[in-house]
């Protein structure tokens, strides 16, 4: 019987070919990929934060532990993003300059890719210019943005004030999130949207499109 907290546990230690093989069997079992993500993945990724705050745990371990999370979301993405539907809308996605956190950003995608989205993801220390060029290609509706660190929430931002500038924000819809993020801090930065995880990220793009 699959034990997600041996999952956590081994994720927390970084153990990469353990989080694999009980990812998969968590699978085969028949757990639901949205509970072994939370009560699994996430929930070891949570106490690796609560040690790395309190220097129990530092650079190099949360590293590893990072990678053994990449490792079971990979298996874990075929399940996520299953759907044989067209596209319901296009967005871009992307994680803003100075900021290299991209666990939560790859699992809203994930997530979205599931719902039936179709997902450009621009990656990791995205500038304003590339974030305003995604914006202007083909069939982009929605702009998101992830920020981790309180020194990188300020470009969220100066995308949202670029992209105005530019004249997209009749086109484009922008979506925010993150750790930090707050639906208060969404609104006072003039975002369309704000969602605390992946899986209201999904309702929130669905809601901005009409399609909710
Ligand atoms: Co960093 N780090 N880190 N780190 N790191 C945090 C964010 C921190 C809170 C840790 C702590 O102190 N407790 C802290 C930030 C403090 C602050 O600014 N308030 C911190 C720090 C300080 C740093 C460094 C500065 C450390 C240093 O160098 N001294 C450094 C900065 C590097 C940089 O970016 N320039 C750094 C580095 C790193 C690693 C490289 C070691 C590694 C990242 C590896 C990687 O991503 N590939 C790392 C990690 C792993 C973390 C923690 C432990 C975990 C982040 C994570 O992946 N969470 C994190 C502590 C924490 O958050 N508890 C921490 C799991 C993920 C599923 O959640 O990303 O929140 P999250 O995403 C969620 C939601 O937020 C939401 O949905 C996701 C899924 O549910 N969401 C969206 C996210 N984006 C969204 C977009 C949307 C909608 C929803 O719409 C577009």
């Amino acid at each position: 019987m699959a034990d997600l907290r041996q999952l956590s546990e081994a994720l927390q230690k970084g153990d990469m070919e353990t989080v694999k093989k009980l990812t998969s069997d968590a699978l085969n079992e028949g757990l639901s990929p949205a509970r072994i993500l939370s009560d699994g993945l996430i929930a070891g990724m949570d106490i690796v934060g609560e040690k790395f705050k309190k220097n129990e745990m530092y650079i190099p371990e949360v590293l590893i532990a990072a990678r053994a999370m990449h490792a079971g979301l990979s298996i874990l993405q075929p399940k996520l993003v299953e759907t044989g539907a067209k596209p319901v809308g296009k967005i871009a996605i992307g994680t803003v300059k100075g900021d290299l956190h991209d666990i939560g950003k790859n699992l809203v995608g994930m997530m979205l890719r599931g719902a039936g989205f179709e997902v450009l993801d621009l990656g990791i220390d995205v500038s304003t210019e590339k974030f305003v060029e995604a914006a202007k290609q083909e069939g982009v509706q929605i702009v998101g943005m992830s920020a981790l660190l309180s020194t990188t929430m300020p470009h969220l931002k100066m995308v949202i004030e670029a992209l105005h500038q530019a004249g997209l924000t009749s086109k484009v819809k922008i979506m925010v999130g993150g750790a930090p993020i707050t639906q208060r801090y969404a609104d006072e930065i003039g975002a369309d949207g704000y969602a605390p995880d992946a899986a209201s990220g999904v309702d929130k793009a669905r809601q901005l499109l009409g399609i909710a």
